[in-house]
């Protein structure tokens, strides 16, 4: 025989679960979008409460999209091969043998290490990059960047068959030009902002490393429209690193995602935080 001492806490974790039901409601059967960005992985553990939110979407009636990053994997290897690297209005320059270690780093070991993760949680996930099945077919953004791309043509229905099948679809931002052969680098938030805008998402979520978009003040700020996101890039509040972000997040939004986050990977749950609580995370754009 058992007996069992009443803890408060577990009395917490079943109303935070009661609590969560219209937030469950709410985004049962819609497509959520999930950046992972390199910066934002941190360790095994990490990696692990991640893939466990993820997998936990997908249980209850979510179809989670991860679409990864992974920068500074992709650092090291170019480091490890003497291969120096810069980077340009927070794009990497990727002449051909950069684009060879970006396709290598991005689509095996990222790729592989989140799909893992995922399986490990008790999801299904299957790996792709923009070249399968041409989801993403990209022209060159800029000469100055070399092989760096910009979506131009999207496939998701690969996306949507994937999803009905009850498998999460981990996406690395590598695609394929309109020439064969060819391999662009993309930037992960740019691909993500392409898929989510292409799936028409509910909400697309930008992990990162820093907590949302900041007033001048050095606030966080919960709820911005695209109108406050121009001013403030106008008056140089938004800035740096944010920019490519928020740009992002404009352009999804005018393609039919009907809310983009910025927040902090690193917080753990972050993205049930953000969907299932009446708290969130982060900043919220929409109209
Ligand atoms: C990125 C792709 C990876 C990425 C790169 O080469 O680093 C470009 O800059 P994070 O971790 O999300 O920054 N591509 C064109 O976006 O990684």
């Amino acid at each position: 025989m058992k007996t069992q001492k009443m803890n408060a806490n577990w009395h917490e974790t079943a109303r935070t679960l009661s609590e969560a039901l219209p937030y469950m409601q709410r985004y049962s059967g819609a497509t959520v979008v999930v950046k992972f960005g390199g910066n934002a992985m941190g360790d095994a553990e990490a990696m692990a409460t991640f893939a466990r939110d993820i997998v936990l979407m997908k249980q209850v009636g979510v179809n989670p999209v991860v679409v990864h990053g992974g920068g500074p994997m992709i650092n090291e290897m170019l480091d490890k091969l003497g291969i120096k690297s810069e980077f340009v209005r927070g794009k990497r320059v990727t002449d051909k043998a950069t684009v060879q270690v970006v396709e290598m780093v991005l689509t095996g070991l990222v790729n592989k290490r989140i799909v893992q993760a995922i399986m490990d949680e008790g999801g299904r996930a299957v790996g792709l990059s923009g070249k399968d099945d041409d989801l993403m077919v990209c022209e060159a953004d800029d000469p100055e960047l070399g092989w760096v791309g910009r979506p131009v043509e999207m496939n998701v229905q690969v996306l949507r068959d994937m999803m009905d099948a009850g498998i999460i679809p981990v996406v690395a931002p590598v695609a394929t030009g309109r020439l064969s052969e060819e391999t662009f680098n993309v930037n992960g938030d740019t691909a993500a902002g392409a898929i989510a805008g292409a799936l028409k998402a509910a909400r697309l979520l930008l992990l990162t490393d820093v907590s949302g978009v900041k007033n001048a003040a050095d606030e966080v700020l919960t709820a911005l429209t695209p109108e406050d996101v121009r001013s403030m890039t106008e008056e140089g509040v938004i800035a740096g690193g944010m920019i490519p972000k928020t740009e992002t997040a404009l352009k999804a939004l005018e393609e039919g995602v009907r809310g983009v986050v910025i927040l902090d990977g690193r917080v753990s749950n972050a993205c049930l935080l953000e969907l299932f609580t009446a708290h969130g995370a982060g900043s919220l754009i929409r109209e």
